[in-house]
């Protein structure tokens, strides 16, 4: 009996020994299946296309999805929170009478209509994490935490690369310009 054990390991260790000559490292999950193009579902609110933009620790960086309300009432968007961020705020472009592209801070509750959805994306609405306390890296997935006066604390997950630019919006300077708005934004 010991013996037909033994011999069943020796198998065993053969058959890995073929395995492992027969095949190289894993490659990388293809990008389709990346956290940020799924939906996630979580309780009465959807969330998709989350994207935070790769930063350095101590940087600034903005994020971005699609929120969808599944409920029949209007909830509001009080804050944002993220364990990689020293603060979260969230941010809109805005037009100044100058026809120049600045962003400011949103400071009122969020409405997110019932049955509605709110994008937020590059050069419109998004959420600015000030201060990363460690370098964000394309292709990992951090959490930032929306707080919702209705659905509560929502951990999100975030998928860390380069958002996809809305159709219509065609122009680079803007990200160009948000880029150098957040670092003086950082550097005040
Ligand atoms: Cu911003």
């Amino acid at each position: 009996m010991a013996r037909q054990v033994r011999a069943a390991l020796l198998a065993l260790s053969a058959a890995s020994g073929l395995a492992l000559l027969g095949c190289g490292p894993k490659p990388a999950a293809p990008a389709a299946e990346s956290v940020a193009q799924k939906a996630q579902e979580i309780g009465s609110l959807g969330v998709s296309q989350a994207v935070v933009r790769p930063g350095a620790a101590g940087a600034n960086t903005a994020a971005y999805l699609l929120l969808v309300n599944h409920a029949a009432n209007t909830d509001r968007l009080l804050s944002a929170s993220s364990p990689i961020a020293g603060r979260v705020e969230i941010h809109e472009h805005i037009k100044t009478d100058t026809g120049l592209v600045a962003m400011r801070r949103v400071d009122a509750p969020l409405a997110l209509q019932g049955q509605g959805q709110l994008a937020f994306e590059p050069s419109g609405l998004h959420l600015m994490a000030f201060d990363l306390n460690r370098p964000l890296v394309s292709g990992e997935t951090v959490p930032i935490t929306l707080n919702f006066e209705q659905a509560g604390p929502v951990e999100v997950l975030f998928e860390v690369g380069i958002p996809r630019r809305p159709a219509a919006d065609t122009h680079t300077e803007h990200e160009q310009q948000e880029h150098q708005e957040h670092q003086e934004h950082h550097e005040r």
